[in-house]
């Protein structure tokens, strides 16, 4: 009996035993880090960042209007820092600079790429590579030759160039009563705004203002002092001038300082037509020395934010969201509106 007993404890001992060193199979013991020495956990993994990271290479500061597009993004950014994350890059007008700073957004893995095009042509190398990357880009305010094949951005968010030429030409023509000598001044060259634009208005004063002249047409690179310098070479040439169509409003700026100092009043001897709808031509066109502006909205951020926040979460968006704009002439123009302009 004795026996019976010492074998049956035997066996409970050996089966109390086992069940000690076993883990039940769907949760296996952690792997020692340190050959069994001690039992800390591994650290925990860093938290992924689920902030919408966005790189954005800005060209520069040439106008007042690219600075207003500028103080809008990083204000949209510095207001929602919980969920944005916003690297800025300002390229001094330099393409090799935008491409730079592309790739280095690259490097850093962003979730999406903007940038406004300092000119149509130079892009698909870097394009690819954001390509080969994953990173869908945003092209902002200006876009690529069409030459380009355009699977190389996702969207671009910009306004309708070509149209704001042809307003500036019907705007013209009206101030003109459909003759007299006009002279252009367009804006960077090979910039899709530039090309643009004075595609629409050469095109509809060719078509439609048979007594309209355009006697000479040169680039002011978008900017106020070149915008004067090449005003002043105008005037120096040519007798009869009658209007000049700036395809922007800081070039007309400079050409307004021009006519004055050349012994002319602006707006009334010379009739001003820019584009972009900055405040400074809105206060020229108060003061009766502009005649009209096409607006070119620059307060792009909510919508470059929004789609990168579509993109990022891999919904389809549209190949151009087109913003809307408005022509302002001289009878639209009040102390109020100026007043309530967001840039
Ligand atoms: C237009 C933008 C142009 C503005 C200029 O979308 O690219 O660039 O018209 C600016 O004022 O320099």
């Amino acid at each position: 009996m004795k026996k019976i007993f010492a074998l049956l404890l035997t066996l409970a001992m050996v089966l109390a035993l086992a069940a000690c060193g076993s883990q039940p199979a769907n949760d296996p013991a952690p792997a020692p880090s340190d050959g069994g020495q001690t039992d800390t956990p591994a650290p925990a993994p860093a938290p992924e960042n689920t902030k919408l990271v966005v790189g954005f290479a800005q060209i520069g500061q040439e106008s007042g209007w690219r600075d207003a597009e500028t103080n809008d993004v990083q204000w949209y950014a510095a207001r929602n820092t919980d969920t944005v994350e916003l690297h800025f890059a300002d390229a001094q007008q330099k393409q090799e600079n935008q491409i730079k700073a592309i790739r280095s957004f690259i490097e850093m893995g962003v979730d999406v790429i903007a940038f406004p095009p300092v000119v149509e042509t130079g892009w698909e190398a870097v394009l690819t590579e954001c390509q080969e990357a994953g990173i869908p880009v945003i092209l902002v305010d200006r876009g690529i030759d069409a030459n380009t094949d355009d699977g190389l951005y996702t969207t671009m968010i910009a306004s309708d160039h070509v149209w704001a030429g042809e307003q500036a030409a019907i705007a013209m023509n009206d101030l003109l009563g459909g003759s007299g000598v006009v002279v252009e001044l367009e804006g960077t060259v090979g910039a899709s705004a530039a090309v643009q634009r004075k595609q629409g208005f050469d095109e509809y004063m060719a078509a439609n203002c048979s007594g309209i002249e355009i006697a000479a047409s040169q680039t002011g690179d978008f900017t106020r002092a070149q915008g004067k310098e090449v005003m002043e070479s105008f005037l120096k040439t040519y007798d009869k001038i009658d209007g000049v169509f700036c395809h922007n409003d800081d070039m007309a700026l400079g050409a307004i300082e021009a006519i004055k100092e050349a012994g002319l009043k602006p707006g009334v001897d010379i009739k001003i037509v820019g584009v972009d709808g900055v405040k400074g031509a809105f206060e020229a066109i108060l003061a009766g020395e502009m005649n009209c502006t096409v607006e070119c909205t620059p307060i792009l951020a909510n919508q470059i934010f929004d789609t990168a926040a579509k993109l990022k979460a891999g919904e389809s968006v549209e190949k151009w969201v087109m913003s809307a704009d408005e022509v302002y002439t001289a009878d639209r123009v009040t102390e109020d509106v100026v007043a309530g302009r967001a840039y």
